[in-house]
């Protein structure tokens, strides 16, 4: 049987929360990452892509009561999935760890859930968010791909692919989360969607990278992206049925 956390001393939110933080060669990013953390989160799981660089030894040394996660297989989509399922909190919160995503804007995400929303999906777009890092070609794709995204889902996002987002822990099993790659933001957005989930984007602004390179390639990821988009909608009918049926518990 999972443990779950209380929420803990000082939580301004009455519901306690996980950090999921992604990281692969990131030893030089994490104490500017975790220096932005509020100091009432939970937990915070660092998964790890089997770095090469000292991560895991620089996380813990940050974070005495870290929890590190070694990834099964390769991929953001597969060390996210895995850290989702061992977090113990009631809401779970995904960051980067290259210092692009900012921990303080935590509260926003964690307060939009609290007020009622089953998702809540960064943008960079919505009225106060921006970017220092999304290139044009970046935008240009994640533009079009947001735009078929809408058309072919009847959301109303304005940034598919960001990987800052929070949701209630309760609907990993509706998200039924199961790919490797970059995609999945895509994943979990129009899964959200085909499940009736409440989504409400929350701005958020976007920094640069501060150390090494992006593990990110426009092309080859982009195409996995709109693989993604192209294939769920088959599988929309029937998760559709399934979720109101769990929500409706
Ligand atoms: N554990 C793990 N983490 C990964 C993997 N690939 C990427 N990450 C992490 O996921 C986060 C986002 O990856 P980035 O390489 O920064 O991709 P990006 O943000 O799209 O690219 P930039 O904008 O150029 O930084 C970072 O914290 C990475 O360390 C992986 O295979 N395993
Ligand atoms: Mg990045």
């Amino acid at each position: 049987m999972p443990v779950h956390l209380n929420a803990m001393n000082k939580q301004p939110f009455a519901a306690s929360v996980s950090v999921i933080v992604p990281a692969m060669n990131e030893a030089e990013n994490l104490p500017h990452v975790f220096a932005t953390l509020p100091e009432w989160v939970d937990e915070v799981i660092l998964v790890d892509g089997n770095s090469i660089d000292d991560t895991v030894a620089v996380a813990r040394r940050l974070r005495p009561d870290l929890r590190v996660v070694v990834q099964s297989r390769r991929g953001k989509g597969n060390a996210l999935i895995e850290g989702f399922q061992a977090a113990r909190g009631d809401i779970i919160v995904m960051i980067d760890a290259d210092g692009s995503t900012d921990g303080r804007e935590i509260r926003s995400f964690v307060a939009t859930l609290v007020n009622g929303a089953d998702f809540a999906k960064g943008s960079r777009y919505a009225p106060g968010g921006g970017s220092d890092d999304l290139s044009p070609i970046r935008s240009l794709g994640n533009k079009v791909l947001t735009g078929l995204t809408n058309l072919l889902y009847g959301t109303r996002y304005t940034d598919l692919c960001y990987g800052y987002n929070a949701f209630w822990a309760r609907h990993l099993d509706i998200l039924d989360l199961d790919c490797d790659g970059f995609e999945i933001e895509t994943l979990m957005n129009v899964r959200a969607a085909q499940a009736g989930l409440i989504i409400r984007e929350v701005p958020s602004h976007e920094r640069s990278r501060i150390h090494g390179v992006s593990n990110l390639h426009a092309v080859r990821d982009g195409w996995r992206v709109l693989k993604t988009i192209m294939r769920e909608r088959t599988r929309g009918t029937a998760v559709a049925a399934q979720a109101q049926v769990a929500l409706a518990k």
